[in-house]
């Protein structure tokens, strides 16, 4: 039997022992993955498996955090109260990503408040998607089509990772993205055929929000650090390329549906591989924004580490609360004694 103790690297607790990294213990691991067996939190894994799991869980449930702010900004300015309605229960539900991603982070033995440190300090990434301003109502309406359509893409197939509490989280989590890509289209919808002025507003935001939604699926699969091996452990189970071309193939359609014409001049459908085939997307952008100098990073750190800090408050009356049910739970039994 593997040892069950864990010791503390970055803040992620591994496997100690050079022992529990035995041949056999990684040929059972590696059985257990290709059968489709869920790993479960107490179940051994490979170290190297914890910590992709930890990073990419938790950079999944910053960017659900920090994905509340673009949108956040707008309920105060939603055009009609079913619209406020609609976009204060989505901004919510982001929170609740977050949280649920945030747990699931947590059975792998790190601890919310060192995840939580890692984004204030700028230390961990979140999705480079949200470092774009949304400058007008119709960006409400393309970040539910794009970014939630390009979210749901990546993300139906991570409710079949190998982590069973990843998974599991993602089968919810995808229901509340689909209602939100629907949210977001219907308001694509309404714009393309309203006034004239309203058409060039969200033809305006399909020209902003296309490429970084393509960048969302990240780089190029022979950029991609991680991918080979997440896809043997089948956290994965498609490459970004594939995933991205997918999300092409879906949204294209849906463009053309709302009249509206794609910033891509090489965008053409191919008969034969029969895909839509799209020009080359800006990495040097997309490296940029990962190097925290997209057009809003420092904003959304900011408005994060503030948004943290008068939340002291809460976090404390919440212990407090909790010592006091504690306390209170404990009182019969000692008056028993
Ligand atoms: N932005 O080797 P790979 C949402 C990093 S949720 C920033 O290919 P991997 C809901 C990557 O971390 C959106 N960084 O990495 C919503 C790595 O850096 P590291 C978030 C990126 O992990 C909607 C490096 O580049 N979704 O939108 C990005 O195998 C509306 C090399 O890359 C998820 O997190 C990027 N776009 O594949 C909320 C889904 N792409 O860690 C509010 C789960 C790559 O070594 C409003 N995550 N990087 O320092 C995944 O599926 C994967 O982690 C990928 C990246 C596909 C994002």
């Amino acid at each position: 039997m593997y040892t069950q103790a864990l010791n503390q690297q970055d803040g992620v607790a591994t496997q100690a022992t050079p022992a529990s990294e035995d041949a056999g213990a990684v040929a059972r691991f590696e059985a257990r993955v290709a059968a489709e067996d869920k790993i479960e939190p107490n179940d051994w894994m490979p170290a190297a498996y914890r910590r992709t799991l930890v990073r990419q869980i938790s950079q999944h449930a910053h960017s659900e955090i920090i994905g509340m702010q673009p949108e956040g900004n707008w309920i105060t300015r939603a055009p009609s109260l079913r619209r406020k309605a609609a976009l204060l229960a989505k901004v919510q539900d982001e929170g609740g990503h977050g949280l649920y991603l945030y747990a699931a982070a947590e059975t792998l033995g790190v601890s919310r408040e060192e995840l939580y440190a890692q984004l204030l300090s700028g230390k961990a990434k979140y999705s480079s998607i949200f470092n774009y301003p949304t400058l007008t109502w119709a960006d409400i309406g393309a970040i539910g089509w794009l970014v939630d359509g390009a979210a749901i893409m990546n993300q139906i197939p991570l409710c079949r990772t190998s982590y069973g509490p990843y998974a599991r989280a993602m089968i919810r989590v995808c229901k509340e993205e689909s209602f939100h890509q629907r949210q977001g289209y219907e308001i694509m919808l309404t714009l393309s055929r309203g006034t004239a002025e309203q058409k060039a507003m969200a033809q305006d935001a399909l020209d902003r929000w296309w490429w970084p939604s393509l960048m969302m699926f990240g780089p190029p699969d022979g950029e991609s650090q991680h991918s080979d091996q997440s896809m043997r452990w089948k956290i994965k189970r498609f490459t970004n390329d594939d995933l991205r071309q997918q999300f092409v193939d879906a949204t294209v359609p849906q463009g053309h549906h709302l009249g509206l014409t794609f910033p891509d001049p090489e965008l053409r459908f191919d008969a034969e591989g029969g895909h839509w085939r799209f020009g080359a997307i800006d990495w040097a952008e997309f490296k940029a924004v990962l190097a925290g100098n997209g057009p809003c990073n420092r904003q959304r750190l900011k408005t994060r580490r503030n948004a943290h800090e008068s939340g002291a408050w809460v976090r404390e009356a919440a212990l407090a609360h909790a010592a006091k049910r504690r306390a209170r739970a404990a009182q019969p039994a000692r008056a028993a004694e």
